[in-house]
């Protein structure tokens, strides 16, 4: 049997969600179909950081609730390199609202949360997922469930379904345009049980390479460094990352508290993009488009703009018959993306000790970092960038 829906949404990740959810909001209907298990997608750690647009659009769709209650807000960042500390207010130099502290694998909850109360499909474990058709009004989705193959006939594919996902592989390589960089470096993540109470994260990098402290709560800490690319995790017991930690962080007066370590991994350093976000009947969106490396915590907020961006478009083009908004919605986001693309690769470099590096590139980086703690015009880009541009 052939089902039908106005939207398939293949990813129930950030970017899938939201897009049902805002779809939902404006009466159109979707079917969110997903690989993964439920628990994995709610386990699943990644970003943790949420622009004040992202934070908005999370309020306007009616999930921020326990966002605005639970999240922190974190107004700046210090930047600390070889014995230097500076602290960059990013919400006063940008004039804008705070970002806020509030894990992925929260949103994904509220997400899936909200669109079972609704009552909207949401299928989780949907296996095989291929997408058809892609050039006429009515693409066509297969999957299977339960055992069982499945038709979805649609109006509209969206490919929320990451970077390793089907659907930007199902374009043609002739209609579409790559760009990609890899970086000699990844980073090595945990979660630790400290109490912090200070609000800031601390962006860290010295002669041994780069590492970060950030939170999830109060009582939960998100701590990286730095590691070879190819790094094995048994490599890293957590004396060794405790041991790495501080000497990377610590300043004087100043020093890491240690907790126990509930979750580790390693994650590895892209940048790519995919243009145009869109093939016929098929619009991509999210990480399924581009990736960032993590250090201007972009990839999550970038997957909400987007969104964002194509509910707007869908609802024009399925409600009132107007393609202007889906013609230009690769063209809309993609300006977005670029910015996002440059200020992640920037903060990348500023930040990593290159193992290609060598003695002169490596005083051109710490003149950098410098210079964007002490001039106010960069200090104000920085921020600008950080807290996410109105484009
Ligand atoms: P997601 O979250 O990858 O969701 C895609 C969903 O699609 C599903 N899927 C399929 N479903 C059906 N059929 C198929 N064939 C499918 N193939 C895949 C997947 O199971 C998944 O549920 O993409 P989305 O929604 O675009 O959201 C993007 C964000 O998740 C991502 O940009 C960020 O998390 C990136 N990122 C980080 N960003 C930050 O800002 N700060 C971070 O600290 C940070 N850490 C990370 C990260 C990404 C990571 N990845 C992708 C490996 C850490 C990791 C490990
Ligand atoms: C995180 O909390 O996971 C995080 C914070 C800032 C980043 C990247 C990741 O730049």
């Amino acid at each position: 049997m052939v089902q039908t829906t106005q939207v398939a949404i293949i990813g129930a990740g950030p970017a899938g969600l939201m897009l049902g959810r805002l779809l939902e909001l404006q009466g159109i209907d979707s079917v969110i179909l997903e690989s993964r298990s439920r628990e994995y997608c709610e386990a699943r750690i990644r970003a943790g950081i949420l622009e004040p647009g992202t934070r908005r659009t999370l309020i306007e769709a009616g999930v921020g609730e326990r966002m605005a209650r639970e999240g922190i807000l974190h107004g700046g960042v210090h930047l600390r390199f070889y014995g230097e500390d500076h602290y960059i207010p990013v919400d006063e130099l940008a004039g804008t609202e705070p970002l806020t502290i509030y894990g992925q694998t929260e949103v994904v909850k509220d997400l899936i949360n909200a669109r079972i109360a609704g009552g909207a499909p949401l299928l989780f474990e949907a296996e095989d997922v291929t997408v058809h058709e892609l050039s006429s009004d009515a693409p066509l989705v297969r999957y299977s469930h339960g055992g069982q193959e499945h038709q979805l006939r649609c109006r509209v594919i969206a490919g929320c379904d990451g970077f390793h996902g089907v659907c930007r592989q199902s374009i043609p390589s002739e209609a579409q345009q790559t760009w990609q960089r890899e970086y000699p470096f990844a980073w090595l993540g945990i979660m630790a049980e400290i109490f912090t109470p200070e609000d800031e994260l601390i962006y860290a990098i010295n002669e041994r390479g780069f590492a970060l402290r950030s939170m999830r709560s109060r009582q939960l800490s998100r701590l990286y460094i730095q590691v070879e690319p190819d790094e094995d995790i048994a490599n890293w017991p957590d004396v060794r990352i405790w041991e790495e930690l501080h000497a990377r962080l610590a300043t004087p007066g100043w020093s890491l508290p240690e907790g126990p370590v509930i979750e580790k991994g390693i994650t590895p350093m892209r940048s790519f993009v995919a243009a145009p976000m869109r093939h016929g009947s098929l619009f991509l969106a999210g990480d399924a488009a581009h990736i960032v490396p993590p250090t201007g915590a972009k990839g999550l907020n970038l997957a909400i703009s987007d969104v964002s961006t194509l509910a707007r478009a869908l609802c024009a083009l399925l409600k009132d018959g107007d393609a202007t908004l889906s013609d230009s919605y690769s063209h809309d986001c993609l300006r977005r993306v670029w910015r996002a693309q440059h200020f992640s690769w920037w903060m990348t470099q500023m930040l990593h000790r290159d193992p290609n590096d060598d003695a002169y590139g490596r005083e051109l980086q710490r003149s950098q970092l410098q210079y964007v703690c002490s001039s106010p015009a960069a200090r104000r880009s920085l921020a600008e960038n950080y807290v996410g541009l109105e484009l």
